[in-house]
Parts: C-alpha cells; structure tokens; sequence
C-alpha cells in the first residue's frame, strides 16, 4: 500500500557566500552590496595601496623581531576566512553578551550564529590555540556605518599578538615573575594593570609594545610627525592606548592595543606567558602616507587610481594625483618600428602628451611584438583619454587619436597599422 506522502511546506532559504551556504533567520542584515566585497583581497592584490602598506608593516616586523638563527619570529596570515562565528567575534574575546558591540546595527550577521568579522582580532584565539606565539593577521571587515569620506562599511585591518614566558621577559633576573595573586574586583574601563600581573611585567610588555608600534608608524610616516597615546578601554584588553597621528589638522587613530586579557589566554590553553595585541587600520595610515582623499578609492576599478601605485617599490615615496570623475575613453595604437632608424618609447610619450596635452591620463605599451619571420617589431600602446572637468565625446577624442597617428608616422617613422 502507498504510504502518505507528507509535503513540507517551509522553504528554508540560504544565502550562499564564498561556497558555503548558510540558512537565513531574523539575523540576516547582509546586502547584495557587501556580499559583492566578499573574496576581493585587496590585501592580496599586488600593487595596491592596501597591499603596499600591509607589506610595510611585514617588513617591519621581519626587521626587527628574529630569533637566535635569524629567522622572523612573527608569520602573517592573510587568507583568514572573513565569515566567523558569534564565538570568534565576541565570546572568545570576553565581550559580554549584552554589548553593544553585538547589535544587530552594528554589524553585518549572516544569521544568529555567523557574521562578517568586525575585527581581525575574530581569530586571535584560534590562532594562540594553534601554538603561535608571535603572529600578524591582515584582512578585510565589515562594520555598519555610514558612509562618507572616511568611513566605509568594509576596510582592513592589521592586527598582532605576541606573547612572552617568564624567562623570555626577564632571561637575567630569575627573582622576577610575570604572575603574582592580587586582589581584583573588575573595573570597567580602568587603565590599572590585571590584578594577576606584576607590575614590572605589565611595565616592559606596555614599553614593547609601544616602541614596537611607534617603530612601525615611523617607519611608515618618516622621523619627523606627530602622535599622542590616549588611554581607552577594549574588552579583550587592560590597560589598553590608542595612538593618534596629526594629519591635515587634526588628530586620526591610527590603531587600538594594549595588554591581553589573562583569561583570553587561559582560555586558549596558555598559562605560563603573557601577551600584548593590537589591531591597525590599513586605509587610516594608507590616506595619510599617500594623501589619499576620500576612503572609497580603496574599491575603485579605475586604472587612474590603481596605476598611480602599481610596479612601486614598497618604500616608494607616492603622493596620490586626484583623477578626474568623468568618464575614461580608451583608444589603442598600433604601429610597425621604423627598420633603419632607432625608435625611442619615451619619444612616443612625448610626442603624445605634446598633442593631447592634459586630456592624456596614461600611455602604457601593451603589446611588443617580434615578427618571426621579418624579424620587424611593432608596439602597440594604450592611450587613455580624459578630462578634468567634463566628459570628452568619442569624436574629439578620434580627432586627437588620428592627429597622433599622423605626428607618429612623420616625426617618428612608424607604420600605422
Ligand atoms: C578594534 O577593532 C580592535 N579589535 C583593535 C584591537 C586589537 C585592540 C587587539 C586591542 C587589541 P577599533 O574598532 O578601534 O578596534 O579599530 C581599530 C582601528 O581600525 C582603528 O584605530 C582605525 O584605524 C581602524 N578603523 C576603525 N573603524 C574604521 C572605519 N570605519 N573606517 C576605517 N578604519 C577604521
Ligand atoms: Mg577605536
């Protein structure tokens, strides 16, 4: 006999995001706009001015922490998954349930259980869990916020942990210790060392971690600027600074840190060591270092903003040049190299930038090309056309573009083709 089929009427729907799929609930705030972000990287895109920082801040560290055999104590994890649980983002870091922090205004949740992570410091824990004792984390995160020149609902952060044993912190003085038994009643936002700490250890951590990040920040910004440590509060930490830098005016965070909760520790299986954290924003110092005017560049597709930082060195000093918000019009131009005579490339970039004057954004070669058989070269390049202050119609360009042709062929021997 036929049994009763039974129809389950509820459609559970999910939202499938870097090929995972996870239910909705009444959690669910993300929007097609931030999923678009998802799995961007621009941390990872070489060149650009989020990656150059990040490799900045490397660079540092590499520099100035090495072990005995002159290897780098600290490794970078750059490819940390940025959907994490409600656990990583907050439970692990002791932010209570009832912070604001939480709310669903805040941030983005895919559901009750899974955000996108507000803060690299998601994954510090999972990572003391996994035995590293001195570790930087670079990514992207996702805050609700409004939008406007600087601040945008998804930007990047560094952030670091590095933890110390006794004989790590005082390898010559076996009379001192990182933990003594202390009184403790929890004071919310008080800037007193952890009761389980001594002094002298919360001392030399706050000295390391300062200096450290003093170094990066001159590193990055030169000798000679101007910087403050304001005392704040952080669940994960105590006592916890910022640091400001002086730009255009006014005073910018740069970066939050202080000395890790012990219990964040305890709970991560680690008890013999201390540690300090801290978590910088990438496009706060990457605006300043490169007068960058407006946080929304980060994201822009637009070759006149990305090839301003594209095949620098690291260390390269960069000043950002404003692009025009009109349209580009691109026109390519390819031509034969003369066969007796000698061509020059910057002889064509002139003779370009001489006709076209500022309506030239960028002259790049695209193509050069080595006929097998004839053994005649030929270039091609890419002009890119633009205004400052209006949109340049396709037929004034053409003019400019058959009028380069034309200077080509005469002044330089080229054979359009
Ligand atoms: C944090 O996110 C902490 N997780 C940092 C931390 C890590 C503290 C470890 C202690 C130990 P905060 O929300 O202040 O803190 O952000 C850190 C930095 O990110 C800021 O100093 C700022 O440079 C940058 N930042 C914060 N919000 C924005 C935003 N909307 N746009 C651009 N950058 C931002
Ligand atoms: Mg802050």
């Amino acid at each position: 006999t036929r049994g009763f089929s039974i129809v389950h009427p509820k459609v559970v729907q999910s939202i499938s995001l870097l090929n995972q799929n996870f239910p909705r609930d009444d959690y669910t705030n993300v929007t097609e706009k931030i999923i678009s972000h998802l799995g961007q990287n621009l941390h990872l895109q070489e060149g650009h001015p989020i990656n150059i920082v990040t490799q900045r801040v490397l660079n540092y560290f590499y520099a100035s922490f090495k072990n005995s055999r002159g290897n780098p104590q600290f490794s970078m994890y750059n490819n940390l998954c940025p959907i994490v649980t409600t656990a990583q983002n907050f439970d692990s870091l002791l932010i209570p349930t009832n912070h604001v922090s939480r709310s669903k205004s805040d941030c983005y949740y895919i559901n009750q259980q899974h955000l996108l992570r507000a803060h690299m410091t998601s994954h510090q824990s999972e990572l003391m869990k996994s035995g590293l004792d001195n570790f930087l984390m670079v990514g992207d995160v996702y805050r609700r916020d409004e939008i406007d020149r600087t601040h945008y609902p998804v930007f990047h952060q560094i952030d670091g942990v590095r933890l110390r044993s006794k004989n790590q912190l005082f390898p010559n003085d076996n009379d001192l210790d990182i933990f003594e038994l202390g009184d403790y009643t929890e004071n919310i936002g008080s800037q007193d060392k952890q009761a389980c700490h001594t002094l002298e250890a919360v001392k030399l951590m706050e000295f390391e971690l300062k200096s450290t990040l003093l170094g990066v920040a001159k590193s990055i910004f030169g000798e000679d600027f101007k910087y403050r440590w304001v005392d704040t509060y952080f669940p994960f930490t105590q006592p916890s600074w910022e640091l400001e830098v002086f730009y255009e005016g006014m005073w910018m965070e740069v970066l939050g840190c202080g000395i890790m909760k012990q219990a964040i520790l305890t709970n991560a299986g680690i008890t013999n060591k201390v540690g300090w954290a801290f978590g910088l924003g990438v496009e706060r110092i990457s605006m300043c270092l490169y007068k960058i005017p407006d946080i929304r560049l980060f994201w822009s597709k637009d070759s006149g903003f990305l090839n301003q930082f594209k095949n620098q060195e690291v260390n390269a000093k960069i000043t950002y040049r404003p692009i025009s918000q009109y349209p580009q019009c691109i026109n390519d131009i390819s031509f034969w190299l003369p066969n007796d005579k000698e061509y020059c490339e910057n002889d064509f970039y002139d003779l370009v930038r001489t006709i076209g004057g500022d309506r030239i954004e960028q002259v790049t070669l695209k193509d050069d090309f080595l006929h097998p058989k004839t053994g005649r070269r030929s270039h091609c390049y890419r002009i890119i056309y633009r205004h400052m202050e209006r949109t340049l119609k396709q037929e004034e360009v053409n003019l400019i573009h058959k009028k380069i042709e034309k200077e080509a062929a005469k002044q330089l021997f080229v054979n359009i083709r």
